[in-house]
């Protein structure tokens, strides 16, 4: 089953939208196999946002992903590396549309809410990253057969 790394950034825990972010994936049908809310070390955001190493704005992301607490989590079920894209929205929210978790609660690219895998290669990478093996968990839900 296709697995992807979704992010809620520090200004989704700040603005008490864990909750509603989990909710939405849950909601959905997807399968939480992996959470935790933790502090970002500049080594982890430097490598987790290595693709854009060279554009301007890297000082600041890794600044703005480092600057609290973010909830880290790995999800699972049919399609979700690119679903969770699309529930996401566009990454400027000024782009992204009504319904989408960027079009609901966020103004700014700077602070966008939330981060997901954009392709299967980058939710290995990226799941390989933040989680060790023994943190992302397989278990059965009844529920998955009428999903
Ligand atoms: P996404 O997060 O949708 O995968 P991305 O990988 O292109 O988007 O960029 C990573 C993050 O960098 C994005 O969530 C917000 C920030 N960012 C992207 N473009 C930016 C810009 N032009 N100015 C400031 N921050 C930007
Ligand atoms: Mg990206």
């Amino acid at each position: 089953m296709e697995k992807t790394f979704l992010m809620v950034k520090p200004d989704g825990v700040q603005r008490n939208l864990i909750g509603e972010i989990v909710s939405r994936f849950e909601k959905k049908g997807y399968q939480l196999v992996g959470a935790k809310l933790m502090n970002v070390s500049r080594e982890l955001a430097e490598k987790h946002y290595a693709e854009h190493k060279e554009r301007p704005f890297f000082g600041e992301l890794v600044d703005f992903i480092t600057s609290g607490p973010v909830f880290a989590m790995v999800w699972q079920g049919n399609n979700v590396i690119s679903t969770a894209r699309a529930m996401m929205g566009k990454t400027n929210p000024v782009d992204a549309a009504a319904g989408t978790i960027r079009g609901d609660f966020a103004t700014s690219v700077g602070m966008n809410i939330i981060h997901g895998s954009d392709s299967p290669e980058s939710a290995e990478r990226e799941i390989g990253l933040w989680f060790s093996a023994d943190e992302v968990l397989s278990f059965e839900k009844t529920i998955q057969r009428w999903i």
